[in-house]
């Protein structure tokens, strides 16, 4: 793959088939009217938005990856959620467990040095399963998934059409604890 281009890019958690399937069966569940579901493929949790990354700094972003230690942790999604402004439906962690929080702010930390500037907002972990959908009148996680994250991902959005994916994992990392 060519690295002399531009690239839409991001962090994310991205699940394996049996947490994917937890996942679907959350969204499966529920009355979503209007909207776009995401693809199977594309439901990941994102870690830092990076926009479109310079080919001069696509190598300072690998290696700002490379150099996270943080634990393994589990995800308990358990929680579901309508952001009215965005129109996005999504489930997620009722609490940000500590080595997630830690592990966003390592890659924030780490990318100010490939020239990103870190996000304002506070952290507020989400899988999307729709987007521009109307508020489902049932807002519940009937069966919670426990996700168990060891590993971390590069992704970079690509010009999916219409039910094909939008986004490829670009590079993985597995989460290693700090010696
Ligand atoms: O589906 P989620 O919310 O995890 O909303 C976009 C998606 O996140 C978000 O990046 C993920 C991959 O596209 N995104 C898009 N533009 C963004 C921006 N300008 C953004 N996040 C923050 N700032």
């Amino acid at each position: 793959m060519s690295e002399g281009r531009k690239r839409r890019l991001f962090f994310a958690l991205c699940p394996g088939p049996e947490v994917l399937q937890g996942l679907l069966r959350i969204r499966k569940a529920l009355k979503i009217e209007g909207g776009r579901r995401l693809h199977p493929e594309d439901i990941h949790v994102t870690l830092v938005f990076l926009g479109t990354v310079a080919p001069e700094q696509y190598a300072c972003v690998l290696e700002a990856a490379g150099g996270v230690r943080e634990d393994a942790f589990t995800l308990a999604i358990d929680h579901l959620e309508y952001w009215k402004r965005s129109r996005i439906l999504w489930c997620g962690p009722t609490e940000t467990p500590p080595a997630l929080g830690r592990l966003v702010a390592q890659l924030q930390k780490r990318l100010e040095s490939c020239a990103f500037t870190p996000e304002a907002r506070p952290y507020r972990p989400h899988v999307t399963l729709a987007r521009n959908s109307r508020r489902p009148s049932e807002m519940a996680v009937e069966q919670p998934v426990s996700w168990p994250v060891d590993d971390f991902a590069l992704m970079e959005t690509v010009a999916g059409g219409r039910d094909v994916p939008h986004y490829r994992v670009v590079r993985r990392w597995p989460l290693q604890p700090a010696p």
